[in-house]
């Protein structure tokens, strides 16, 4: 076995390292936040590559500039999802030198190597760093952590570009595809995307787009796919394009994960198509663009104060956005400061942003049925905001399970409660149903009504579909195989009878042994197929798998050497209705 530190002068006696260490080592079982989770939230950060000034801390251990920055790559890699960009804690702990130099070089690469209850990976014991790198770590998060560039209008405006301008657009649709039932699914370690056509299940084209893309989401009249990459950069692609490709592009920050475009025809006006959105993890804000070309327009900022303590926080990530139906809003989820932000865009010199809080790290979420109520996920507070887009206000903040992961969630009838909305979880193996009816059933309104029992967690995305008779839930993130190679489907009307395991990866037939993790579930147009990715590493065989809804059975199996990492998909047509 590895030595976990040098035997030279110690800071902290022996026997305090060694119950540290066994307490830690011990307790890896009995976490906080779960495996899944943490590799999950440990995603790499583009910011990983941004040069950012070294400032030295005369009192914190003293580091070379190549040191410092073999370790900032290492911090924004590993440790910025979860301690956050400037280190003042998101859903790890704040590791700010006031806290850090305090602890010293040997505790710290102690908690490095051996993980910690609280949900401390243990870098060290697990492979995952060695013990040359866990020391760098522990004399680097003792230095004032370097601050990435802000991202303005000059650098956005730099990076857009109109690759084909609106008046040289086709004036009507000029390929056969019926592009109602084309899927865009994220080839996420390649910066691609994979149009597939629903009908032949054939690819029609892969489009260049920003680095491990993250969602898809259609325009209001279903002509554009707007694409985001982890790097903040959308593309826009015309699907009636002879084959469809990237008409424009712009960056919008240094990091991002989400996109959407105005969806609200009323009597403020017309706003199809006319606008987009983006919201940044680095620098804290979003963008109001033009809908046609992404010129960006507007951008806002979201550092601010957390909703409850009312502290300060620097770096307000945006998560989940969503256009709303009601009124000519764009639904704008910070994640740590807890805040739902309904966005006005009807007048962008005269912005109006109703401010509504709720619980902090918001993340993932979809609208109930009616389209009426966004159900959000604050993840760590194991919470689902519903926010009434109609109203401009929180209808109710439900207890569900340990870290709800929705996607977007799935809807559909209860014989007893009437609609429900679902989310199934990464902390645990249930699956949360909230009754979503005020009107009919008035009683479960906004409460959980029932829990049903999963594989297991690690769950990321649920979905049904209002033909379908059936809710589909993953567990992608679970550690056992079988588990995150197969999917659980519940018979909506027999709900009590539990569930059938789709074996999906196998189906997949994949000659490798690669990952084969099943992630998301898909309906197309029709309601009567479900499409799932087989995810496996970039150097391994992935596929799609696609099932028939009413048999349960194999339908097809897509395989392309072009299908690198497939993770999610997004049929245009249900995408662009907010069918789910
Ligand atoms: Fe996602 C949605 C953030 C890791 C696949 N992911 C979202 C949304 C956010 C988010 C904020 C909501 C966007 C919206 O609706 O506007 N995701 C993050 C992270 O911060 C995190 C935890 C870490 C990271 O490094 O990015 C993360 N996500 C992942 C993955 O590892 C997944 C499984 C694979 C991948 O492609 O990277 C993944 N996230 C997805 C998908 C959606 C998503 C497929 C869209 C779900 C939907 O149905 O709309």
């Amino acid at each position: 076995m590895k030595r976990l530190y040098p035997a030279s002068p110690l800071t902290l006696t022996a026997a305090l390292l060694i119950a540290i260490s066994s307490f830690a080592a011990t307790a890896q079982d009995k976490k906080g936040v779960t495996e899944p989770e943490l590799k999950y939230q440990a995603g790499g950060s583009p910011l990983a590559g941004e040069p950012m000034y070294q400032s030295n801390n005369p009192k914190a251990p003293p580091m070379t500039q190549a040191e410092f920055d073999t370790a900032r790559k290492t911090y924004f890699e590993r440790c910025a999802g979860c301690h956050g960009v400037l280190r003042k804690g998101a859903t790890g702990k704040p590791l700010t030198p006031d806290i850090t130099l305090a602890k010293g070089t040997d505790y710290l690469k102690v908690f490095i190597a051996y993980g910690s209850p609280a949900g401390m990976p243990n870098w060290q014991t697990s492979g995952e760093m060695d013990e040359k790198t866990v020391d760098l770590m522990a004399r680097y998060i003792q230095h004032d952590p370097p601050v990435p560039p802000e991202f303005g209008m000059a650098q956005m405006k730099e990076t857009w570009k109109v690759i084909v301008p609106p008046e040289k657009r086709p004036t009507k649709k000029m390929n056969n595809y019926n592009i109602e039932n084309i899927f865009s699914t994220t080839l996420r370690d390649t910066g691609e995307v994979a149009l597939i056509d629903g009908d032949t299940k054939k690819i029609i084209n892969i489009v260049k787009t920003g680095y491990a893309v993250h969602i898809s989401r259609t325009s209001a009249s279903g002509r554009f796919l707007f694409v985001i990459g982890r790097d903040a950069k959308i593309n826009m692609i015309d699907l009636w394009m002879p084959v469809p490709d990237n008409v424009a592009e712009v960056r919008i920050g240094l990091e991002a994960r989400s996109v959407d475009t105005s969806k609200y025809k009323g009597k403020e006006g017309d706003f199809t198509d006319k606008l987009a959105i983006a919201g940044a993890y680095w620098p804290p804000q979003y963008v109001i663009m033009k809908g046609d070309t992404l010129e960006p327009l507007k951008i806002v900022g979201t550092r601010g104060m957390v909703v409850g303590t009312q502290e300060y926080h620097p770096e307000p990530r945006v998560a989940s956005i969503v256009a709303s139906h009601f009124k000519p809003e764009f639904v704008v989820n910070v994640k740590e400061t807890g805040k739902t932000l309904m966005v006005d865009y009807s007048n962008l010199d005269a912005l109006k942003v109703t401010e509504i809080g709720s619980a902090p790290f918001l993340h993932d979420g979809g609208w109930d049925s009616t389209k009426r109520y966004f159900m959000v996920a604050a993840n760590q507070s194991n919470k689902i905001s519903v926010i009434d887009a109609k109203d401009g206000k929180l209808a109710a903040l439900v207890e569900v399970g340990k870290i709800p992961h929705p996607g977007r969630g799935a809807n559909f009838i209860h014989p007893k409660f009437g609609p429900v909305w679902s989310t199934g979880h990464l902390g645990d193996e249930t699956i949360s149903l909230i009754g979503t009816d005020p009107k009919g059933h008035k009683q479960y309104a906004f409460k959980k009504v029932a829990e049903l029992k999963g594989q297991g967690g690690g769950a990321l995305f649920i979905k049904s579909h209002p033909k379908s008779q059936h809710l589909y839930s993953d567990t992608p993130l679970n550690p056992d195989p079988k588990i995150s190679q197969s999917v659980a489907v519940y018979d909506i009307k027999n709900l009590d009878k539990g569930f059938t395991v789709l074996p999906i990866a196998e189906w997949a037939g994949l000659s490798d042994d690669g990952a084969k993790r099943v992630v998301q579930p898909e309906f197309n147009k029709a309601g009567d197929e479900v499409w799932f990715s087989v995810w496996s590493a970039k150097n391994k065989q992935s596929a799609l798998v696609v099932v028939d809804d009413k048999t349960l059975k194999l339908k097809a199996v897509i395989k392309d050497p072009r299908l690198i990492t497939p993770t999610g998909h997004f049929n245009v047509h249900n995408t662009q209705h907010d069918i789910y």
